[in-house]
Order: structure tokens, then C-alpha cells, then sequence
């Protein structure tokens, strides 16, 4: 039998870097999670999903594996990560660890015994090819496709040893591994294997849409298209939902999931359509349990990667309307705002100024929460944790941001400023910030000086403040994931968008038998009637959840109110 324990389960992302400092070295460990585990199963939460925490030489913060089975030393050793697994389970907390493998890091061994030279005997297991023809190796233009990288630059690097490139689909340091070998998927799926008879529940799948490349029978892969003023071309045609992919996610569920109970399978899968999440997530098919679309946390984003779009709320409703919709019969959405890659969610959808920061906060976790679909929490999302004031470029330290300026400044002609401000809107570092756990000196963070600064509003944004308050973001978020564990008509109701063409009021009803909720957010500072078509007939409903006192007159919400009302239809 398919077991679906996932539909009711709400997640926890733990940026292990950023969330507690046990040792003092200003960087997050293991230890300071165990440390932290009441304040996860206060909240009510059922999964933790850690983000990487293997050894790796931390180019892009963990993200470059140099080991898959083991612990980087900066966060413990194996020892305490099975001393968190028996904590988390010790609480009813299942852990999922991310699986990074459509890329390592160039200092696996995999990739030092493949780079050593051309007969390498594993040479095959990462994307190597020569000049395009006609060029000279290592000469600009020469590259073996056109493809930028994610974080700036060619996705291609010359070897000069060997005179050939690698591809790297991010940073040099993340050579993309060859899943067209048959040998890389064993190793892979071993070692999947081996954290699972170590005790953890599951994966989230870092952009494991991009395992399969559109290879040509020739071997060589094809140009991309190149936008008009860019300096390197998108080769995504040639990566995202590749011709393979669904080949090797059943084949991965055959060789490591087929047998085991109550694991979680999340894939990240950047570009994903609709009709494709379809086919990853239906139960039948045996690939993975959910995915991570992206269309939504694109929504405030045109053409040109250097110019803020406002948000259009009617456009954000059509997205995810769209989403729920779409596997509503078949498949399952994943929920979340907010991640380690996302700008916080209260500073880019709501409004995180003093007036409105809490109501907004907890306004986007209600409506996010009522949707059909597992909604992931991102570490400090519970505390309403804001965007970082960012001065210069000197204030940023991921590898993106980093990347991208220089690009964007160097070659393709942008001013400082420009990029800055849509970093300062956008930047990764933004989530990245330490963890504000309590008003003392470095949000009680570390005890020594963080990787990373911590947003100086710790002192009246922080988890101790709020387990005093119940009026805190901390206390709704619990009762948001309490209600989904009680009312079947959160997991299982049936979705239907209200108003698509409003853009203040974001409402929607779900269905599960004779039980009906109504779920409205007001996305603006102003109080607005919401026009639900038969809003009589919701006179007298049961108030679930609201984030402010009882609409006075019925359905006018205060600025950034949220409600969930319930019938019961005889
Ligand atoms: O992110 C995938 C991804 O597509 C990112 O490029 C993301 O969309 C972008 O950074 C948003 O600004 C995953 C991880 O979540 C990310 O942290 C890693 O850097 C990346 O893969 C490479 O492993």
C-alpha cells in the first residue's frame, strides 16, 4: 500500500550554517540543533529537512559535496548526527537529509581521480568534451556549448591538463556528475541507501530536474539561446526535465525506496511545469512523493534579471491557482515561501515594516497553510524574520550574488547600484542570516563572531520575545500547523480559487464533505470588503483562525488581516 503520511505532515528547513552556533566558532552546527529541537517540536512540526551537512570545501555553502557519507567537521561527526536523528525521532520528528547529486564538488574523489587524466577509468562520470570545433582549447569562445552558469560566467571550465572542459551547471567547484553512466547511479543509489539504514526518512532532491542532459548521439550538446545583451546563453532547454529524467527517478525509487515505509521524496526541479509535476508525483508511477516548482517565487520577476517587478497578487493567485488545480486529482503540491535560496518571505510579499510586519507574517503563513499541499517552514518564517539591510556588496558572501555583480557589472554593462538594489530585494544572503534566537549579543546565535551578520532587528524580532507573547508569529504559525492536524478538510478538501482578478484579497474555499472553510488574505495596509460572491450565506460561520480581532462588519478585513471561516453543510 502507498503510504501518503506526507498529506497532513507540515516540513521544517534547517540551514544548518545559520541556525545555532553549539561551539562557538560562528558557524552553525549539529550540536546547536539537538540544542533546538524543542523549539521544532513546540511549533508542532512532523519533518526536519537539513540542508547539506556533508564535508565539502563550502563554495557554495554545503551545496559542493567532497563526501557523501559523512559530516563536515564544521558541523560535528557522524556521532552527533545520529545523537539528532535519535532526538528528532526521540520527539516524533522524522529528518530528511538533501541529496546534492547532480553535482559534487570538484574536490570528490570522484572528480580528482576523473580530472587526472583522459583515460581516467572514471573519466566518464562527469561531462567532459573537447573545443568547439575549429578553436583552440582554452581561447574565449571555445567553450563546447555557449551556457552560462547560475552564478556567473561560462558553464563550462578549461582543464589544461588535459586540455578539455568540464561542465558545471553552477560554480566551477560543482562539476555536473554524468547520469547517462550507469555507474554514477549505483554509487549514487548506494549511498542513498546507507543514510537510510542509518535512520533518516527521506531526501529533498537538490535541482534534480537537471540530472538529465539532452545529449546529442554524437555525444555533444547543443547551444542555447542567447538574450539580447547577455554575455552567455540559457542552455536550460537542454537540462530541465530532460529526455531521461523520468527514467531515472522510477529507477532510483526501484533501487532505494521500493520497500521502505514513511520516507519523504521532494524534488527541486526549477522550471518544472505543471503537466510534468503531474508525472513526477503521481503515486502510480513511483518517482517522487512532491516537488518544488519555482513559478511563484518567480512572479515578481520579468525578462530583464535586473529590474524589480511589483508583485500583481492576481498574477500570484493564477500561478498557484493554477498549481492546485493541476494536481488536484493526481499528485501533490509542496507549500513554501520561503528557503534558503528565497529572499524572506514578510519583506517581498508582505510588508515588514513596524506597523505591519506580524499581521503580514502571519496573513502569508494562513494562506499559504490553507492551500492543498505539504507547506514547508524555513527557519526563522516562524518568528517573521525579515530581509537584511544590506549596504555594499562587501555586507554579501554567497557565491550567487558574488558571481552574478561581477557578471552583471563586468560584462554586461550594468551599474553598481542597479544590481545592488535588486540584490538587496532578491540576494540569498537574506534568508542566510543567523538565526534570532534571543535578544542577547548576537541573537544567541554564537558566542563568537558569525560567518554571516545577524539582522539587527534580533533584539525585538527573536524566538524567546515570542514564546511569551501568544499574540507572536510563533504561536499562530503553531496553531496553523495544529489546525491541519485536525481538520481532514485542510489536507484532503478540494480547492477552489475566489476572485482571481482581485488584487488585495486573496481567498479561496476548501471542501471535504460537509465541511467548508473560507480562507481570505488582505495583501494590502488598507481594510477592504471582501466581494466573496454568496458572502451571506457564510453568516454565522465558525471563526477558525484569524490574525487580528473578528472582522466587525462580515468579511471587511483590517490591513494584512487573514481569516479561516468553517461550515457544515447538513
Ligand atoms: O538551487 C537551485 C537553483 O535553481 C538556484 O539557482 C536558485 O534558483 C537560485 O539560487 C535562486 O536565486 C539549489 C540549491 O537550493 C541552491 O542553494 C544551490 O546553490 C544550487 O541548487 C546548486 O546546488
Amino acid at each position: 500500500m502507498t503510504d501518503l503520511w506526507w498529506k497532513s505532515a507540515v516540513v521544517y528547513q534547517i540551514y544548518p550554517r545559520s541556525f545555532a552556533d553549539a561551539d562557538g566558532d560562528g558557524m552553525g552546527d549539529l550540536r546547536g540543533v539537538i540544542d533546538h529541537l524543542d523549539h521544532l517540536a513546540g511549533l508542532g512540526v512532523d519533518v526536519i529537512w537539513l540542508s547539506p551537512v556533508y564535508p565539502s570545501p563550502q563554495d557554495d555553502n554545503g551545496y559542493d559535496i567532497s563526501d557523501y557519507q559523512n559530516i563536515d567537521p564544521l558541523f560535528g561527526d557522524l556521532a552527533v548526527f545520529d545523537d539528532l536523528l535519535k532526538g528528532a525521532h526521540a520527539r516524533g520528528l522524522k529528518v530528511v537529509m538533501d541529496l546534492v547529486v547532480n553535482h559534487s564538488s570538484d574536490e570528490h574523489p570522484w572528480f580528482i581521480e576523473s580530472r587526472s587524466s583522459a583515460t581516467s577509468a572514471k573519466r566518464d562520470w562527469y561531462w567532459w568534451r573537447p573545443a568547439r570545433t575549429g578553436m583552440a582549447p582554452g581561447t574565449p569562445g571555445a567553450e563546447p556549448t555557449n551556457w552560462g552558469s547560475a552564478f556567473g560566467g561560462s558553464a563550462w571550465e578549461f582543464d589544461e591538463a588535459t586540455g578539455e572542459y568540464y561542465l558545471h551547471l553552477f560554480s566551477r567547484k560543482q562539476p555536473d556528475l554524468n547520469w547517462e553512466n550507469p555507474a554514477v547511479r549505483e554509487a549514487v543509489y548506494s549511498m542513498m541507501r546507507w543514510w537510510l539504514d542509518r535512520g533518516v526518512d527521506g531526501f529533498r532532491m537538490d535541482v534534480i530536474n537537471m540530472i538529465s542532459k539532452a545529449v546529442r548521439p554524437d555525444g555533444s550538446l547543443p547551444d542555447g539561446r542567447m538574450p539580447t545583451g547577455a554575455a552567455f546563453a540559457d542552455g536550460s532547454a537542454s537540462y530541465i526535465n530532460g529526455p531521461r529524467i523520468h527514467e531515472f527517478l522510477h529507477e532510483m525509487y526501484d533501487r532505494v525506496f521500493a520497500g521502505r515505509e514513511a520516507l519523504l521524496t521532494v524534488g527541486e526541479m526549477p522550471g518544472v511545469t505543471v503537466d510534468e509535476a503531474k508525472l513526477f508525483t503521481d503515486p502510480a508511477r513511483h518517482e517522487v512523493d512532491m516537488v518544488f516548482q519555482f513559478d511563484h517565487v518567480w512572479a515578481d520577476r520579468g525578462s530583464d534579471p535586473w529590474r524589480l517587478i511589483p508583485l500583481r497578487l492576481s498574477n500570484l493567485k493564477a500561478i498557484l491557482g493554477r498549481w492546485q488545480a493541476g494536481l488536484a486529482d493526481v499528485g501533490w503540491n509542496s507549500l513554501y515561501w520561503n528557503n534558503h535560496d528565497q529572499p524572506r518571505a514578510v519583506s517581498r510579499y508582505g510588508d515588514d515594516s513596524p506597523a505591519h510586519r506580524v499581521a503580514s507574517a502571519k496573513m502569508l503563513g494562513t494562506v499559504l497553510h490553507l492551500h492543498r499541499g505539504t507547506p514547508y517552514v524555513y527557519q526563522g518564517e516562524e518568528l517573521g524574520m525579515t530581509n537584511f539591510p544590506f549596504r555594499s556588496i562587501a555586507d554579501f558572501r554567497d557565491i550567487e550574488a558574488l558571481g552574478q555583480y561581477r557578471q552583471a557589472i563586468e560584462h554586461e554593462g550594468r551599474s553598481p547600484e542597479e544590481v545592488l538594489t535588486v540584490l538587496r530585494a532578491r540576494g540569498r544572503d537574506n534568508a542566510r542570516t543567523p538565526m534570532q534566537w534571543d535578544a542577547s549579543p548576537q541573537a544567541g546565535f554564537t558566542t563568537g563572531t558569525p560567518w554571516l551578520a545577524v539582522n539587527p532587528n534580533y533584539t525585538e524580532i527573536n524566538a524567546a520575545a515570542q514564546y511569551d507573547d501568544p499574540d507572536s508569529v510563533y504561536h499562530y504559525y503553531r496553531q496553523l500547523i495544529a489546525l491541519r492536524h485536525a481538520e481532514p478538510a485542510v489536507v484532503d478538501g478540494d480547492f477552489t480559487m475566489l476572485l482571481p482578478d482581485d488584487d488585495r484579497l486573496y481567498a479561496f474555499t476548501r471542501r471535504l464533505g460537509p465541511t467548508e472553510l473560507l480562507v481570505i488574505g488582505n495583501f494590502t495596509g488598507s481594510t477592504v470588503q471582501a466581494p466573496i460572491p454568496d458572502a451571506v450565506s457564510w453568516t454565522g460561520a465558525e471563526l477558525v483562525l484569524s490574525n487580528l480581532p473578528a472582522p466587525a462588519t462580515e468579511l471587511s478585513l483590517a490591513p494584512w488581516q487573514a481569516v479561516i471561516y468553517r461550515r457544515v453543510i447538513e
